[in-house]
């Protein structure tokens, strides 16, 4: 697929994203979303030596509805009061029902959308191969050199993507409500080993506390001493309560990470899981614009044929792929 766009000036919208300049920011991450051609040039651009330390990345997950977005409003919120510079991602797989439910995330967080110290912006991840591995570092990168302290992902839909997110951010926080997502779909939903802090939200409910009683027996029973403990907490997200120990329980989890190597780790796991998307990416391209595809199929034709077993033909394409540039 190609991409018509505007025409990009490169070290232009470099300079006024580490300016600070909303507009830069927001058009960069448009080309992130797009996987514009440009962006190699962007990303070169972004190497070394950016404001500070690197942002801190907090992920949000949870069922549609739970509070992720209100949540993340009350977070802007406490963490503007301790003057921290924040970027928001709302990341949804592109779908016909992610983009109704960025709307509504807008409309939540308005309250922020002219506070200059803040940065929100939703993103749909194209559902190609590795979609969420690459774009979300690559959006990381756009907000740390704006000088954001603070990234808060929240995730849009349900299901793999939103454990794959997780697995992109320094800490995850987990979302639940009485009623909706009780501990056993949280297993099965596989959140239950991805979440460093868990919100029981919506604790203006009935059935609040038992959610997070279950919550931390299940945590009991595959916790290991040396790991940390994710805490479980109640919250009201829509009025405040129980977001001070939020900020305490995600300050807490970053001290442990940084005492033990687990945050260094982390990035690693991330940069890695975003240069295999990249070569992946490359791949798929290349095999794309063999000479348009015709020794895929001469492979195909002597699999069909018996003339060739599958993985020497996938051998010979690798081969006749060569070195990338
Ligand atoms: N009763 C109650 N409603 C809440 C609470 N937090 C959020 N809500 C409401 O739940 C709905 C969904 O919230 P939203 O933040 O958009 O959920 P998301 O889909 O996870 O981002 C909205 O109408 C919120 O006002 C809460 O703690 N208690
Ligand atoms: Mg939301």
């Amino acid at each position: 697929v190609t991409i018509r766009a505007r025409s990009v000036d490169v070290p232009d919208l470099v300079g006024g994203a580490r300016n600070g300049d909303p507009r830069a920011v927001a058009r960069l991450i448009s080309l992130v979303e797009a996987d514009h051609p440009e962006l190699r040039a962007v990303m070169a651009a972004l190497v070394g030596a950016p404001a500070g330390p690197p942002a801190a990345v907090i992920g949000l997950t949870g069922p549609p509805g739970v509070g992720k977005s209100t949540t993340t409003s009350a977070l802007i919120s406490a963490f503007r009061a301790l003057d921290r510079r924040i970027g928001v991602l709302a990341v949804a797989p592109a779908s016909p029902f992610s983009g109704g439910a960025l709307l509504g995330d807008r409309i939540r967080m308005q309250d922020h959308a002219l506070d200059p110290g803040v940065f929100i912006r939703s993103m749909a991840t194209r559902g190609h191969l590795g979609g969420l591995a690459r774009s979300t570092p690559q959006a990381l990168r756009v907000l740390d050199a704006a000088g954001c302290d603070l990234v808060l992902i929240e995730t849009v839909g349900v299901g793999q993507s939103e454990v794959e997110v997780a697995g992109l951010a320094d800490t995850t926080v987990v979302l639940l409500a009485p009623g909706m997502g009780d501990g056993v779909q949280a297993a099965k939903a596989g959140v239950l080993e991805v979440g460093d802090v868990f919100v029981v939200n919506k604790a203006d409910r009935d059935g609040a506390a038992a959610t997070a009683r279950d919550l931390r027996q299940m945590i009991s029973l595959t916790h290991r001493p040396e790991l940390w403990r994710p805490p479980v907490l109640q919250a009201v997200a829509s009025t405040g309560q129980g977001i001070g120990e939020l900020v305490e329980a995600l300050e807490q989890h970053r001290i442990w990470m940084t005492s033990n190597g687990e945050l260094t780790r982390r990035r690693l796991r991330r940069s890695a899981a975003e240069i295999e998307a990249l070569t992946l990416a490359a791949v798929q391209r290349r095999i794309g614009s063999l000479d348009p595809g015709s020794r895929l199929n001469d492979l195909a034709e002597a699999v069909l044929e018996g003339r060739l077993d599958p993985y020497r033909a996938a051998d010979t394409l690798l081969t006749a792929l060569g070195p990338a540039h």
